[in-house]
């Protein structure tokens, strides 16, 4: 989304950093060119989606209630199986009915189009944890949670993002068609139509229905997302790279539908599982994945051989994986 009207502010650079701080980084400046309609669109969702939940605690709405859950869960598969395990990493195949299923559940998600959505998420990997890297976490938690939708990019984003390979993403028609009606699209897939499914299944009122089922099911989506850029870059393990920023987050997994073992996902990105275990409980996009691939939906799932993972580990890693095993497994 670009800006209906900005502010220019200079703060000096800087945020949590694993690495010392030199001379130039105390020097550089982060240019903080802020998008006032992005910050005043998020505050009025976050207000409405703490009403809803207000209201339809207060008034006992567990239609809606059971509704927002079970849909925001189903909806979250288009980011995790869609976005980022199938169409950013390529890691498994997906039959073309599968496809248009994660694609409508990837905009009912509003997190961008699936291109762009995509090339953010391309830019990370290569460019982790720097200047070109759109959610960069070294500049603080805040920033690479939501932080980074207030602002205009760095230049290093758009400078370096044009090396991105996107050609898989671009020609592909159904994306690019996402991509170019983005903005109706999101709007009917997001907030209408799971506003008005309580409205006329079960004959719920409008606005409870908006606030909870729409407004806060998205609102809590998005935050859940946003914790693998900022707690799963800060807290926790590294079992299989120690010198790398992403972290193993059993609470982000959790939230995260199974993205929370990130240090093993930054290691391995192109495993479907994005974690070396294969519990279901802590990675129902594994389980969704699975499930899809029994009828035939998805294929060519490609993982990592455990002698592989173990070599790696005992290379780079931090010595934690036994504890890590221990805690997924009990
Ligand atoms: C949201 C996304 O929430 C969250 C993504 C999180 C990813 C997490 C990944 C972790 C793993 C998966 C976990 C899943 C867990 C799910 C759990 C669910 C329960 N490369 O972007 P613009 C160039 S979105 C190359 O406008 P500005 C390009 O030329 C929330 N080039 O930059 C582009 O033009 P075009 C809802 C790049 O103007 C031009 O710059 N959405 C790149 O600086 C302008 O691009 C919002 O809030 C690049 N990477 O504005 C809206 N980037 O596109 C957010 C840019 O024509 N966005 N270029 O090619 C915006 O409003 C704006 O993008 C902005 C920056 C203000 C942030
Ligand atoms: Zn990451
Ligand atoms: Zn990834």
């Amino acid at each position: 989304m670009s800006l209906a009207f900005h502010s220019h502010i200079e703060i000096v650079g800087g945020g949590k950093s694993s690495q010392p701080e030199t001379n130039e980084d105390r020097k550089r400046k982060y240019e903080w060119d802020i998008v006032w309609r992005n910050i005043i669109a998020f505050i009025v969702l976050h207000v409405l989606s703490f009403h809803g939940v207000y209201v339809a605690l207060r008034d006992w709405k567990i239609g809606i209630l059971l509704f927002a859950y079970a849909y925001g869960l189903l909806v979250a598969q288009g980011i995790t199986a869609g976005a980022h395990r199938l169409w950013s990493h390529r890691s498994y195949k997906a039959k073309l009915p599968l496809r248009i299923l994660l694609l409508f559940f990837q905009t009912t998600a509003f997190q961008n189009s699936v291109f762009v959505w995509v090339r953010d998420h391309r830019m990370h990997h290569k460019f982790t944890d720097t200047d070109a890297d759109p959610h960069n976490a070294k500049r603080g938690f805040f920033f690479s949670h939501m932080g980074w939708l207030f602002v205009k990019k760095q230049k290093e984003v758009k400078e370096k993002g044009k090396v991105i390979d996107m050609t898989d993403i671009t020609n592909d028609p159904i994306l690019m068609f996402q991509h170019r009606y983005y903005a109706p699209l999101m709007l009917i897939c997001c907030f209408l139509i799971p506003t008005l499914i309580p409205v006329y299944l079960w004959h719920e009122d409008l606005y409870p229905s908006f606030a909870m089922a729409a407004a806060f099911r998205y609102i809590f989506s998005v935050h859940s997302t946003w914790l693998v850029n900022s707690a799963a870059h800060i807290y926790g393990m590294k079992p299989y790279d120690r010198n790398i920023g992403p972290t193993e987050n059993k609470l982000v997994s959790h939230l995260a539908c199974g993205e929370g073992w990130h240090n093993y996902h930054h290691v391995f990105p192109w495993d479907y599982k994005t974690s070396e275990l294969g519990n279901y409980r802590l990675n129902l996009t594994l389980a969704f994945i699975d499930l899809c691939a029994k009828f035939g939906w998805a294929y060519d799932l490609k993982t990592v051989p455990h002698e592989v993972v173990t070599r790696r580990a005992l290379r780079t890693g931090d010595g934690s994986r036994k504890i890590r095993i221990k805690e997924i497994w009990g």
